[in-house]
């Protein structure tokens, strides 16, 4: 490894201890030449908050990469189409676990139990369900226990949840599965829980794609007795209509305080919800498209910064900044985050993945999703992290390429404190299972 001051900026990539240890050097060389030519204090501070921005590459994650392909996971089950997954402490030992769902064959959901060095697979719901990709977790009958939701596809027009049992975890007994609606319209893909009501206890809010519209499902008194819970449609339309895209479908939820006022607000598709007060909402569109859709602060401002991928599409990756009223579309500026389009960009969380304070931006694409065809559509799909400076600025790096992506999570999936990413591809080699652990830099 070159040790000398002169590396190039690739060696200085590589060798990021030396970066540190050349860039102090450099630094007080120019803080001292700057101080004698009398340059203004202000560019020897940028110099300095570039070289502290160079050695924040000190700090990229390593991740190690275990795949149910090579045997360090249990294979999910049999079927070919895998549509959702979740990340919860389902048993409540401090460690996530999580769940994925199935729609081709029984069984319909499995959990994935942390254990001290990998994971048990536990059945759900043994049965045969067309469940969509999508969930959300919330403790439903309020017994202390995290539950589940999720939504049927296009073949079906139920929402369910499973009632966690509880310490009584066997890994061949189902959880007892309840409805949520049952009738009118087909596909709930997405749902997200908040209090959008703001009457202190958080509705279920889900897209209902057959309706084209988004419901508000308010949990009833009695959840484990009851049939069904009282919808209220909160929007009706498109919500991801394209400009210059040909893809039209609704998809995408979120909850976040958009616009500061110190209340959850409900993000969909390419818009954001403004409450009006009683069971009323505004919609405000925020970006081009829709599809995926998160939320946080990026940068310093009165409101956070809202990310949007294309979803089961085609179209920009973008972060979206409030340059004055969040409740003016025009309002919202977008910045893309890569320089073509995602194709089916099918993965987007925002977190702050390498622990530095900052948020990043992690988005992935799927390798397939031509069900009968035998090869992919999309061979060189890639997943990116984009590792944020706190102040709307990105660093692109990518996790992996070839490998398809589909509603993956990140999380701590271990308990070693640091954000992990668990990948489930739809039906790109499946079934499968990959997830990426991650652990600090290597010593040099
Ligand atoms: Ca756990
Ligand atoms: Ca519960
Ligand atoms: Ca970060
Ligand atoms: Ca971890």
């Amino acid at each position: 490894m070159n040790r000398g001051v002169n590396e190039t900026g690739r060696s200085f990539l590589n060798a990021p201890w030396d970066l540190h240890f050349s860039g102090h050097i450099f630094f007080f060389s120019i803080l001292r030449s700057g101080i004698q030519a009398g340059f203004q204090m202000r560019y020897v501070v940028s110099i300095a908050a570039m070289l502290a921005a160079l050695g924040s590459l000190a700090a990229d994650p390593q991740w190690t990469h275990l795949s149910s392909s090579t045997g360090d996971l249990p294979v999910p089950g049999p079927s070919t189409e895998q549509t959702g997954a979740l990340v919860a402490d389902l048993d409540k030992d401090g460690t996530n676990d999580f769940v994925l769902s199935f729609r081709k064959v029984a069984p319909a959901l499995v959990w994935y139990r942390r254990t001290a060095a990998g994971w048990d697979r536990y059945v759900i719901e043994t049965n045969f369900l067309t469940v969509e990709a999508g969930g959300a977790v919330y403790d439903i009958d309020g017994d202390g226990d995290p539950d589940i939701v999720f939504g049927g596809d296009w073949q079906s027009n139920e929402l369910w949840w499973w009632e966690n049992p509880f310490p009584a975890f066997d890994a061949s007994i189902a959880w007892k599965r309840h409805l949520i609606k049952s009738g009118g319209a087909t596909q709930h893909h997405d749902q997200v829980f908040g209090d959008f009501l703001g009457n202190g206890k958080p509705q279920l809010a889900f897209w209902n794609q057959g309706a084209k519209r988004i419901f508000l499902a308010e949990i009833p008194s009695n959840p484990r007795q009851a049939q069904s819970w009282p919808l209220t449609e909160i929007f009706c339309g498109e919500a991801g209509a394209g400009q210059n895209t040909p893809f039209r479908y609704p998809e995408g939820m979120a909850a976040y305080d958009v616009d500061g006022d110190g209340k959850v607000d409900l993000l969909a598709g390419n818009l954001w919800f403004k409450h009006r007060g009683g069971k009323k909402f505004d919609p405000i569109q925020i970006g081009a498209i829709g599809g995926r859709i998160a939320a946080g602060r990026i940068k310093p401002g009165k409101c956070p910064q809202i990310v949007i991928a294309p979803g089961d599409g085609i179209g920009p990756l973008r972060w979206y900044e409030c340059i004055g009223n969040p409740e003016n579309s025009k309002d919202w500026v977008g910045h893309d985050l890569l320089d073509r389009d995602m194709i089916h960009g099918h993965s987007l969380q925002v977190a702050d993945i390498d622990g530095d304070g900052k948020l990043d931006i992690f988005a992935a694409e799927m390798a397939k999703w031509s069900e009968k065809a035998k090869a992919p559509d999309h061979p060189n799909a890639t997943a990116w992290i984009f590792y944020g400076d706190g102040q709307g600025h990105f660093r692109k790096t990518v996790l992996a390429s070839g490998i398809g992506f589909h509603e993956a999570r990140v999380a701590d999936l271990n308990g070693d404190g640091r954000m992990d990413i668990l990948d489930k591809p739809y039906c790109w080699e499946a079934p499968r299972i990959d997830v990426w652990l991650q652990f600090p830099p290597l010593p040099r």
